[in-house]
């Protein structure tokens, strides 16, 4: 298994720590493990492999499916895809699942900090703007999240600092043999 690649796929609402604990990840599998790290961070996707698409649930499948694509890829050639979008439906998610693990290791880490701890973190104000109606369909407020009942991994970040947070991934990865 040490030869051949595999995907992490983070899935969580906005501000549940998804991206700082895929940027941990990436940094501390840099340092451990020989594989090349690839991160596809929703900020930085939804600018360049996704650009052009809205928060519609057709653009949201699109977005996490071009996604996955690229994971799969990354994977196919041996290499570590960590991806970060929110993911907010059931049917996406087991399709990225399905695109990697045809060529490699697959794991879903669910980040489960609470709504209430992501609102009151609030760090860009889109919850604040999706509660006074001027952000629409935003997930947890106005588009729902489908909660993983699939998931390898639950973290959740109010309760979990990131370190620990990161500890438990790569605890997993080395269980089930992927490093
Ligand atoms: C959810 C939105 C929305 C709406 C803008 N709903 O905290 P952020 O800012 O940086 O992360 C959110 C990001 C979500 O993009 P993803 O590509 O991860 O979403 S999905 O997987 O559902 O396709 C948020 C910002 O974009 N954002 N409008 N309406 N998040």
């Amino acid at each position: 298994l040490r030869e051949r690649g595999f995907t992490v796929l983070f899935t969580g609402l906005s501000g549940a720590g998804k991206s700082t604990l895929a940027r941990a990840l990436r940094d501390e599998l840099s340092r451990h493990d020989h594989r090349a790290v690839t991160l596809l961070d929703g900020d930085v996707v939804r600018r360049t492999l996704c650009a052009g698409l809205g928060f519609s649930a057709e653009d949201r499948s699109r977005n996490v499916q071009r996604i996955g694509y690229v994971a799969a890829e990354v994977t196919r050639h041996g290499g570590t895809a960590i991806c970060a979008p929110i993911a907010p439906y059931r049917h996406d998610r087991d399709a990225v699942r399905r695109m990697v693990r045809e060529v490699g290791g697959f794991v879903l880490v669910y980040v489960a900090t609470p709504l209430s701890e992501c609102e009151r973190r609030d760090r860009k104000g889109l919850y604040r703007a999706a509660r006074t109606g001027r952000l629409p369909e935003f997930t947890g407020i106005s588009a729902s999240y489908e909660v993983p009942e699939d998931a390898d991994l639950v973290l959740d970040t109010s309760v979990l600092d990131r370190d620990a947070a990161v500890a438990g991934v790569v605890a997993l990865l080395r269980e089930r043999g992927w490093v």
